[in-house]
């Protein structure tokens, strides 16, 4: 008889991950995990169910349109979705995947915990319903922390478990100037002779464009040049009396990924918007608060893409025989998907970390230490993961061979969709020059450092994980040697810069992993003691930043294309 390969199954999301369920212990201690079990275990059923992937992958094949005119010509610009698509968001939302940080019981600070587990299962069968959801919390959080009394309604629904009261929120930043350089943005801001404010501008990359609002940056009249000149305003698709927003799709963009999400390039042409706090200026600033929940956003994106990845890779290896045996057992094999196994629980320790100091930096009971850790871990924790996430994501549809590179298998829109995060809330470089930044300013680095130092300290004599800290110690050790080197000549530091941010996110991990190994290993389980070693023997910080920079731009590069008839 023809041979028919046996399918792989996706494992639960929560039975079947050992790491994530140790993780969230290791973080909640054992009063807390019980009460936050349940709730996770529906997620972990729900996110891998069969009906819930077959409408994730509907909604893949089923990307936005862009209405522009009514049947009888009246302008309209709506965007149709993929029923599927809003038929995911609702599973989340009614689950929490926004509303739960903003309930205090009965998780207090550790709200964002049990969240960040929630959403990492969530998120890859989301059909990038994800991407609301991040720019939804961020802009509920900005606007408590910014907003004045106007705002409080809006955030009822930003955070209502009720799909029929909730709402989601875009987050319109970047211009045709820049992703990055938001201090170029050029929408400029008038006041009405009635006082209202009125909009005038377009926006390059707008996702989740049929949110019923967004938080946006534009420049009051007469405001300086330069990021200190821009206020941040929050704008809603409709008025209040249901009549549209002059605010006009331009056409929806063609993405690599993330395509059954709406993103749009959008004209604002006298758009009614409400200032978030004053127009004096603190619009960078206050918009900072949504980068920094929406970067956390992206690296808890990034986990699941991991672990999604090495579920599909685990699960065909379980089922797959060649060469006489079956694939689990051959060691070349288990090598990679060991090394996949390291980056998931490497980015699952950066992240439940994150969310752990969020969560009291939320509800005010983070120390001043915990602060400034945070304010470095957080683009260090999205950069590293990102591209972690982007090359496990590649090696899981390796792993499956041919089927792994059809569509039907699902591996390459977790592949396209993947490949976002990097580019999405600021890039690498962006990310380790903020880094820079705010160690110059607020010592983030240096928090990082002894937090890490504290850690592999704590546990050094453990012999599970005794290498392991060792190597974070050393390692530790050349980074401030290197931080110190370079902080004060600007070009040396930027050209360092990645290195930098990448080897501290990959120290801490490993850190975090000692101590979180060192635990497991009390209780009897001595795995996340070996992905910590692992992780350090495969060398903790990159090879110094090149000095030969002059190889970046070749003579001739400035040479016209080619102008020969074909
Ligand atoms: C899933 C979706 C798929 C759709 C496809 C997506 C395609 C991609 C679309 C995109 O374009 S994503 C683009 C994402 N863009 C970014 O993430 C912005 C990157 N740029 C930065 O992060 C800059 O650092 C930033 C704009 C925030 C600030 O740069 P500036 O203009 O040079 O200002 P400056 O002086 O560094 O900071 C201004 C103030 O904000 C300072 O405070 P003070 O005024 O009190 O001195 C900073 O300390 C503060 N600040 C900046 N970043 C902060 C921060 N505070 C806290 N946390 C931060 N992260």
């Amino acid at each position: 008889m023809e041979f028919l390969q046996t399918p792989p199954a996706l494992p639960d999301a929560w039975a079947g991950d050992r790491v994530l369920r140790e993780s969230v212990r290791f973080f909640l201690g054992d009063e807390l995990f019980s009460s936050a079990s349940p709730v996770l275990a529906e997620m972990g059923a729900l996110s891998s169910h069969p009906r819930v992937l077959a409408l994730a992958m509907q909604a893949e094949r089923e990307p936005p349109r862009h209405v522009p005119y009514s049947t009888w010509g009246e302008r309209i610009d709506e965007i149709e979705v993929s029923p599927a698509y809003v038929e995911l968001g609702r599973l989340g939302v009614e689950r929490g995947v926004t509303a739960l940080p903003y309930e205090r019981d009965p998780y207090g600070p550790a709200a964002r915990v049990v969240w960040a587990a929630l959403v990492t299962m969530w998120g890859p069968s989301s059909a990038l319903y994800s991407c609301p959801v991040a720019m939804t919390d961020a802009a509920a959080r900005t606007l408590l922390v910014h907003g004045g009394p106007d705002d409080l309604e809006v955030v009822e629904h930003l955070t209502s478990r009720d799909p029929s009261r909730a709402w989601t929120s875009g987050q319109w930043m970047t211009e045709m100037t820049g992703g990055s350089d938001v201090g170029r943005t050029e929408t400029s801001a008038r006041r009405d002779a009635d006082g209202a404010w009125r909009l005038y501008g377009t926006k390059w990359f707008t996702s989740a464009t049929t949110s019923e609002l967004a938080l946006t940056l534009a420049r009051p009249e007469g405001a300086p040049d330069g990021s200190k000149g821009l206020a941040l305003f929050r704008i809603h698709r409709r008025n209040a009396d249901g009549s549209r927003n002059d605010i006009f799709v331009r056409r929806l963009k063609d993405k690599l990924g993330t395509r059954s999400l709406p993103t749009a390039e959008l004209e604002l042409k006298g758009a009614l918007a409400y200032p978030v706090g004053d127009v004096e200026g603190n619009g960078v600033r206050r918009i900072a608060t949504m980068l920094n929940l929406t970067r956390l956003h992206n690296s808890i994106g990034s986990v699941g893409s991991l672990a999604r990845g090495l579920a599909w890779s685990r699960s065909y290896a379980r089922v797959r025989e060649v060469f006489g045996k079956p694939l689990e057992s051959f060691p070349a094999h288990r090598a990679t998907l060991t090394d996949l196994a390291v980056d998931h629980a490497a980015a699952l320790a950066l992240v439940l970390r994150c969310a752990e100091l969020t969560g009291k930096a939320e509800s005010d009971t983070a120390t001043d230490d915990e602060r400034r850790i945070l304010r470095g871990l957080t683009p260090i924790t999205k950069l590293a993961t990102a591209r972690w996430a982007v090359a496990g994501a590649a090696e899981a549809m390796e792993s499956l061979g041919g089927v792994g590179y059809c569509e039907d298998s699902g591996l390459p829109a977790l592949v396209r969709n993947t490949h976002v995060m990097p580019i999405w809330e600021g890039t690498t470089n962006v990310l380790s020059l903020d880094l820079l930044r705010a160690t110059q300013r607020d010592g983030a680095a240096q928090a990082i450092v002894e937090d890490a130092r504290a850690a592999a300290r704590s546990v050094v004599e453990e012999p599970e994980v005794a290498d392991a800290a060792t190597a974070v110690l050393a390692s530790l050790a050349q980074l401030e040697e290197r931080f110190r080197s370079t902080l004060n000549d600007a070009d040396a530091a930027q050209a360092a810069a990645r290195s930098l941010a990448i080897g501290l996110a990959t120290t801490y991990a490993c850190a975090r992993l000692c101590i979180q190994g060192a635990w497991a290993a009390r209780r009897g389980d001595k795995r996340t003691a070996l992905a910590a070693t692992r992780l350090a023997r495969r060398g903790l910080i990159p090879l110094v930043a090149p000095e030969e920079l002059e190889l970046a731009m070749e003579d001739g590069s400035d040479v016209p294309p080619s102008r020969i008839e074909a």
